[in-house]
Formats: structure tokens, C-alpha cells, sequence
């Protein structure tokens, strides 16, 4: 009976309340794209660990966030912003890009 209750109440309630929770300790990095770049150029994030990365557009025109090694691919309007989870990744350094502007707009996301 008390197994019973467990599966019928518990365990739903349990795993409804999982996502927001995980959520809530995932780390958020910024960066900021401005005349056409990306700024910082460079940041560092934890290995092994998922995290939130919000990509402000300051600029007036859209961008595409694009990363083949990290696979990710965002649209994000002018003068807007986006979050894009990454990870947990392993140590490295991963390279992105803004696929409209691939001459100027590049970074990296280091994992230590
Ligand atoms: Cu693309």
C-alpha cells in the first residue's frame, strides 16, 4: 500500500518538480554581439557541467549563433537575446560563430 501511494503520488510530483530544479543550479554566461562581433571573445565554463549561455544582440540586424562542435544553431533577432544550453562538455576549447557575419563574429567557449 505505501509503495502504492509512492508510485501513484510521489514519484510523479517527484519528477514534475526535477526540470525546474536542475534549472535552477545551471550557471549563466553572457555574451554580447555588437557591430557584427562577439564580446567577449573568449570565456571559461566548468567541465562536466550544463550551463545557460544568454547571447545579447545589441546589434540592429539579426545574427545566427552557430557552433558544429558544440551543435548548436540559434537565430537570434537585432536587438535581442537567446539562451542556449550547452553541455556538460568535456575540457576543451570549442569554437563558435555568427553564421551571417563569419568574417568578424568568432569565439570561444573554453571548458576547464
Ligand atoms: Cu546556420
Amino acid at each position: 500500500m505505501k509503495l502504492f501511494i509512492l508510485g501513484a503520488l510521489g514519484l510523479p510530483a517527484l519528477f514534475a518538480a526535477l526540470p525546474a530544479f536542475a534549472d535552477a543550479g545551471t550557471e549563466v554566461y553572457e555574451i554580447s554581439i555588437k557591430d557584427h562581433a562577439f564580446t567577449p571573445e573568449e570565456i571559461s565554463v566548468p567541465a562536466g557541467k550544463k550551463i545557460k549561455l544568454k547571447v545579447n544582440n545589441l546589434d540592429p540586424t539579426p545574427e545566427e549563433f552557430e557552433s558544429h562542435e558544440l551543435n548548436r544553431e540559434k537565430i537570434i533577432a537585432g536587438k535581442s537575446s537567446a539562451t542556449i544550453f550547452i553541455g556538460p562538455l568535456e575540457p576543451g576549447k570549442y569554437h563558435y560563430f555568427g553564421e551571417f557575419h563569419m568574417d568578424t563574429a568568432n569565439g570561444y567557449i573554453v571548458a576547464k
